[in-house]
């Protein structure tokens, strides 16, 4: 069995013309904490960012470029019209109805599919080769949404999806056993949100498989700590928002990755939203859910085949009839 298994819609990867560039749409707390984390990291020639309200756009457009002098150098501009995203190497998306405290990420769905209507034509209009990045909330039915408004083939319409939820959890196991959160691997798959599944079965720490390594050493492991470790995943972010408003950081640095894997053709494995039929004994109906992906200039290059125990399995078909079940009734 291959260790990837292939797209089977994907386009060829776009011959590079030397210049890249990213649009932000979206100036809002998550939009601008991806730009200036992108802007750190010396990733492009240009940055575009796009929002409804031209003030607060401008305002952020020049409290960045006023940075100018501690940067690496980046064209830096900004528009209400889309025209100036013309020729994205790759369009993130943030735009959207902000979850408020409480409010689960399936309500925020109907506000943001309107809002997605008006947004993903003129990006697709202006950048026919772009790769789209979805961050907006629910995130696995709106990089739906954006595919089928797109037209695209699915190598090229990503959502962030769990990517941030998997580096909480490295960030909760390293915190755990004391070391460094970039030497644990582990996933979180399946939906961005309640229903999403801890790949317990592929931790390792280090190069070592963490559960058979308790089990070889006859160390007894309480599944309720394990389940209590994902559960403080999920409940990262409500508690965040309830804390602060908003989230912004992680998500910031977790995209910029994304941007980074995707530009610099790095084909580093991300958990994010991908069109997971056919993988994993996903059949029937079209839905995005995160699998663990490999990413490169041509988006998504192949969903590795890890092993799930029959759990696992359950869980994340689970998941997805979690989403399913919210795309039925977008009717789109
Ligand atoms: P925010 O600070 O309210 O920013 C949203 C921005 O979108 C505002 O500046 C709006 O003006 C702008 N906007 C609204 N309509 C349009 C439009 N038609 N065109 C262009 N811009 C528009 O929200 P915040 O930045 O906190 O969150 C943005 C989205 O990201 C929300 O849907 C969140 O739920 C989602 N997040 C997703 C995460 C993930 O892991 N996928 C993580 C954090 C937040």
């Amino acid at each position: 069995q291959a260790f990837f298994k292939p797209i089977p819609d994907a386009s060829p990867p776009s011959t590079s013309k030397g210049n890249t560039k990213i649009s932000v749409i979206g100036a809002g707390n998550v939009g601008m904490a991806i730009a200036q984390t992108i802007l750190t990291q010396d990733l492009v020639d240009e940055l575009v960012l796009v929002d409804a309200k031209p003030d607060k756009l401008r305002g952020e457009m020049l409290d960045l470029q006023h940075a100018a002098a501690f940067l690496p150098r980046t064209k830096i501009s900004a528009s209400t019209d889309y025209s100036i995203t013309a020729g994205s190497d790759l369009c993130i998306v943030t735009a959207g109805a902000r979850q408020i405290a409480g409010e689960s990420r399936l309500n925020l769905l109907q506000r943001n599919v309107a809002l997605f209507q008006k947004i993903v034509p003129p990006l697709v209009q202006y950048s026919p080769d772009t790769k789209l990045l979805i961050v907006s909330n629910p995130v696995d039915v709106l990089t739906y949404v954006a595919w089928k408004l797109s037209g695209f083939p699915s190598n090229r319409v990503i959502g962030s999806g769990t990517n941030l939820d998997s580096s909480r959890f490295r960030f909760l196991i390293a915190d755990h056993l004391d070391v460094n959160a970039q030497d644990v691997q582990a996933y979180i798959v399946g939906e961005h949100g309640d229903s999403s599944v801890a790949l317990w079965s592929s931790i390792s720490v280090g190069g070592v498989p963490i559960l058979s390594f308790l089990k070889n050493q006859q160390i007894a492991y309480e599944k309720e700590t394990l389940e209590n470790i994902h559960k403080e995943v999920i409940e990262g972010a409500y508690e965040v928002i309830r804390l602060k408003g908003y989230t912004s950081w992680a998500i910031g640095y977790s995209v910029a990755s994304l941007a980074r894997s995707l530009l610099r053709d790095q084909q580093r494995i991300h958990p994010v939203s991908v069109l997971a039929k056919g993988f994993y004994g996903i059949d029937g109906d079209d839905l995005f859910l995160s699998l663990p992906a490999r990413l490169g200039r041509g988006g998504v290059m192949g969903i590795t085949n890890v092993h799930l125990t029959t759990e696992e399995m359950r869980r994340l078909q689970d998941s997805a009839n979690t989403i399913l079940q919210v795309q039925s009734e977008l009717g789109i």
